[in-house]
């Protein structure tokens, strides 16, 4: 698919994450919105084969992801927009596996590395890809599990890092460093990559390149805004809480139609 529909699919996965938290108030604006185009380019740009499957170990960006799957037509739009957040729905604020193309529940912080890595394990003709916050890898699960993904070769394993260098409390390399990230996982032994993850051309190329290599677990740390795409929201910690009242509804939406960046 052409960059310049991926762009297309983008924006319209921004207007509905927008409807969602909206009329339901809400949050994790910043979460999804610095993930779009990581899950675009999974879900649209030809990088998914059927079997292969895609765990958001970051669940709390629930609305990103089942905008997607309605996009997608695996669920209904109509019926996401009516009972997301809502008590008793099956739409919660985190990925829930009653919910048709979400493999596995997550929110709580530090388990999708390791669930992917017995998926992988399981099946090493399917490829498994799993999306971790920055603020995740402070979990002591996340470095269990390279180790044991790289001990074990796996290279149908592809990590992806939302690097957006904000999490719950503050600055991620204030809480607690991370730097430098892509040595440490060069130094657990995995294929690594470093890229703006904003870029769907520099996406799309380094999963061409990973699935040509073979041998370790690939890791493709992106680069991020939180909030990407929302003016008052981009790089501000409070937008992983606020929700949004209606002049701010109609600025997020006005920004993402017009493109701020
Ligand atoms: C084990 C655990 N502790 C605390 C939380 C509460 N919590 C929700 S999101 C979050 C962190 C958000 O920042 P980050 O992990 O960097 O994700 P981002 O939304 O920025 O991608 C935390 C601590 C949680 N979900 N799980």
């Amino acid at each position: 698919m052409k960059i310049k529909k991926l762009k297309e699919i983008a924006k319209d996965i921004r207007l509905r994450v927008i409807e969602l938290l909206y009329r339901h108030k809400a949050c994790h604006l910043g979460s999804c919105m610095s993930a779009i185009e990581i899950l675009v380019s999974l879900y649209f740009g030809g990088i998914m084969r059927k079997k292969d499957k895609f765990l958001l170990s970051k669940g709390w960006a629930a609305a990103a992801l089942y905008s997607i799957l309605a996009k997608k037509k695996i669920i209904d739009w109509k019926e996401l927009l009516e009972k997301y957040y809502e008590p008793d729905s099956k739409y919660w604020g985190l990925v829930h596996h009653t919910v048709p193309g979400i493999e596995h529940s997550f929110g709580s912080a530090g388990h999708g590395l390791p669930v992917a890595i017995g998926m992988a394990l399981a099946d090493k003709k399917r490829r498994i890809f799993v999306l971790l916050s920055d603020g995740e890898m402070d979990c002591g699960t996340t470095w269990e599990g390279a180790l044991f993904a790289a001990h074990h070769k796996m290279d149908n394993l592809f990590v992806i890092v939302d690097y957006n260098k904000l999490q719950a409390f503050g600055r991620t390399n204030k809480v607690l460093n991370l730097k430098p990230l892509a040595k440490k996982w060069k130094d657990f032994n995995f294929d690594v990559y470093e890229i703006d993850g904003h870029s769907f051309s520099q996406i799309l190329k380094a999963f061409k390149k990973a699935f040509s290599r073979k041998g370790r677990p690939h890791v493709i740390i992106c680069h991020t805004i939180k909030g990407k795409g929302v003016s008052f929201a981009e790089d501000k910690l409070e937008w992983h809480y606020f929700n949004l009242d209606k002049k701010l509804y109609e600025k997020a939406k006005r920004d993402i139609c017009r493109g701020i960046n």
